[in-house]
């Protein structure tokens, strides 16, 4: 079953967007797989960002996502780690298209609302940073036939 990482970021949090961002996700039709409100600890965080490290933006991001809690989800299902992309929109929210999270809640690049893995294999190393195993329900022997 294939499963991404999403996290919505402090602003996305202290902007109520949690219930919106959770129902786009529920109506598309993925599966909630993992689901915890946290504060972020700096090693954490860095870890997350770490292909950025060496980007001048890296440490106002580190700061920008241990300053406030954030909503770490697993979401799984047929095509989820590309779809969620979509449904995410550009990373800058001025570029993204009207209809995606970011283009419909957002002005600022360094206040993007949410994250989601860019790949299958990105997002497998990210839910086992953010997730033990114990955190995530398989759904093995409760799908209903039209979740996928
Ligand atoms: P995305 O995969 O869309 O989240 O985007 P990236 O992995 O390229 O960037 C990760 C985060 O770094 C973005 F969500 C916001 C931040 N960022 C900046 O603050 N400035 C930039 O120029 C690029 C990214």
């Amino acid at each position: 079953m294939e499963r991404t990482f999403i996290m919505i970021k402090p602003d996305g949090v202290q902007r109520n967007l949690v219930g919106e961002i959770i129902k786009r996700f529920e109506q598309k039709g993925f599966t909630l797989a993992g689901l915890k409100l946290m504060q972020v600890s700096r090693e954490l965080a860095e870890k997350h960002y770490d292909v950025h490290k060496e980007r001048p933006f890296f440490n106002s991001l580190v700061e920008f996502i241990v300053s406030s809690p954030v909503v770490a989800m697993v979401w799984q299902g047929e095509g989820v780690v590309a779809s969620a992309r979509k449904l995410i929109g550009a990373t800058d929210p001025l570029a993204a298209e009207p209809g995606t999270i970011r283009g419909d809640f957002g002005i600022e690049i360094g206040r993007n609302i949410i994250h989601g893995s860019d790949a299958i294999e990105t997002a497998q190393r990210e839910i086992s940073l953010w997730f033990s195993e114990e955190e995530i329900c398989s759904w093995e022997n409760s799908m209903k036939p039209w979740l996928k």
